[in-house]
């Protein structure tokens, strides 16, 4: 097939990045790029280019004509190689990464027990698939999943390939153990984006614009979020609950819902952390109608926030928890894992998928866990939100753009709103990030109104990298 070799071939003759050397030419500059990542890399930001720099606007140009425009980027630079608190991309620009990837390599990238562990397990065998003939790693993550959730009830665990998988399999055993059919959901809430987790996803754009039909028997209400709350933050928690469960008796009938879906701290929703007594008065309504509580930890959980689970801040115990992004260090894998009484009602055979706890990914996740461990990730993330937090209020002082820092451990954000009110002002939260990126650190924003910046650092990064990273946020900030 001579056509296809041709097409993938660089129109500079430069050939795909993964031909090349270590070292190359672009433009009239030598490039050394690193032949490893992990946290072996030079830890440090180094710009060379500008950002995109032409080998990553030559791929650029490539991935315009072979990949769906649907899929997009916070970032348009092509990533060479990637490491403790860095990405460095094809030009060789070192950037400072305050996004872990969206919180999945808090471990750090290319983690050296996830190596190992990955490079032993794939020279033994790649696949069996579980349903067919099981193996010792995939019971093994579920052991480990099992004893570090919330609680210390009898617990089972299943393993799926991604986050939306997770939530939708928690909605099948809910369901199946209640014999009910309704799962309420919260404003700002994200889950996925397959069927039924878009109908769980709060936001339409981008994520359910157009893609409907949805599923059926969701119900939404609104979700404490202290910062917009009407009768102000004091008075949120409670006023929340009272109205949450009377819709859910006055407009679906406490008997008909399965399950209750709630993200501990909302993700993509805007970093919401809801205000003390909010998740345990949730509990507490749930547990008096046989609701299943499902925390969707697949953002919060695994030491972002400082605990292993979100959950834990206020010993919140769900019946159920997903997860996925920081359990495997960037490889796919996720999660339903709660009590056994009602993960073990559904019928064998009833759960399942051919890729779902793959021995490859297992062994990245029990690599990614001894990590977490050893190391007192958990720590590192409080140490993170200790160093980080005061940095952004001393930032939100000196701006009238910022109206909140929130967020707990290595889960940060602010919100960013027009001067004088809670407008939000979703244009300079963009100007940010954009002169963030230009300066070489990777952050990411969020939020219904897209006005949140949010901080994911990886848990191992250096504080000099943290440092120089909220230098140059607030740099970004200045006279804003
Ligand atoms: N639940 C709480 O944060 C994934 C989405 C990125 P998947 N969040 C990142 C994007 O734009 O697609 C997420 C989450 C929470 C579920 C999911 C879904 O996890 O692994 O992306 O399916």
């Amino acid at each position: 097939m001579p056509g296809r070799t041709g097409a993938s071939r660089c129109r500079t003759g430069a050939g795909p990045v993964r031909d090349r050397p270590p070292g190359f030419i672009v433009g009239c500059m030598t490039v050394q790029l690193p032949s490893a990542g992990g946290s072996s890399l030079p830890q440090e930001r180094r710009i060379v280019t500008e950002i995109p720099g032409p080998a990553s606007r030559e791929l650029l140009e490539r991935r315009h004509s072979s990949v769906a425009r649907g899929l997009s980027h916070v970032l348009p630079v092509f990533v060479a190689a990637a490491g403790g608190g860095v990405v460095v991309d094809v030009d060789g620009n070192s950037l400072i990464d305050f996004g872990s990837g969206i919180a999945v390599t808090g471990v750090g990238n290319s983690a050296e027990r996830v190596v190992e562990r990955v490079t032993e397990q794939v020279a033994r065998f790649t696949h069996t698939c579980f349903m067919v003939a099981p193996y010792e790693g995939y019971v093994e993550v579920c052991e480990e999943l099992n004893r570090l959730t919330p609680g210390d009830h009898e617990k089972r665990s299943a393993l799926f390939n991604s986050g939306a998988e997770a939530v939708e399999n928690a909605v099948k055993i809910a369901r199946y153990a209640t014999g009910r059919p309704a799962v309420v959901v919260f404003d700002h809430a994200y889950h996925g984006r397959t069927n039924l987790t878009m109908a769980l996803t709060a936001k339409n754009m981008p994520y359910k614009h157009r893609f409907g039909p949805f599923a059926s028997e969701v119900y939404r209400v609104p979700m404490a979020y202290p910062l917009r709350w009407p009768g102000g933050p004091e008075r949120c928690a409670a006023e929340a609950l009272d109205v949450i469960t009377s819709l859910i008796h006055t407009q679906v009938g406490e008997d008909n819902v399965a399950a209750v879906l709630i993200e501990p701290i909302q993700g993509e929703g805007g970093f919401i952390v809801p205000p003390d007594g909010f998740l345990p008065g949730l509990a507490e309504f749930c547990a008096a109608h046989g609701i299943v509580l499902i925390a969707d930890e697949i953002q919060s959980g695994l030491c972002r926030t400082g605990d292993w689970f979100a959950s834990d801040h206020e010993s919140v115990v769900p019946d159920l928890v997903t997860t996925a992004k920081g359990i495997a260090g960037g490889l796919p894998l996720a999660g339903v894992t709660g009590r056994a009484d009602l993960m073990d009602a559904v019928h064998p055979g009833g759960l399942g998928g051919t890729y779902g706890g793959n021995p490859v990914a297992c062994a990245a996740a029990l690599g990614s866990l001894e990590t977490m461990a050893k190391e007192d990730l958990a720590a590192r993330a409080r140490r993170i939100g200790d160093i980080m937090l005061p940095r952004l209020r001393e930032i939100a002082t000196a701006t009238a753009a910022i109206a909140d820092v929130r967020g707990r451990g290595a889960m940060l954000a602010v919100e960013i709103v027009r001067p004088g009110g809670i407008e939000p002002d979703p244009a300079t939260a963009a100007q940010v990030a954009a002169a963030c990126h230009q300066a070489g650190l990777l952050v990411l924003t969020c939020g219904t109104f897209g006005n949140v910046l949010r901080f994911l650092p990886p848990m191992v990064i250096g504080e000099p990298l943290l440092d120089e990273g909220l230098s140059i946020l607030a740099e970004a900030f200045a006279g804003r």
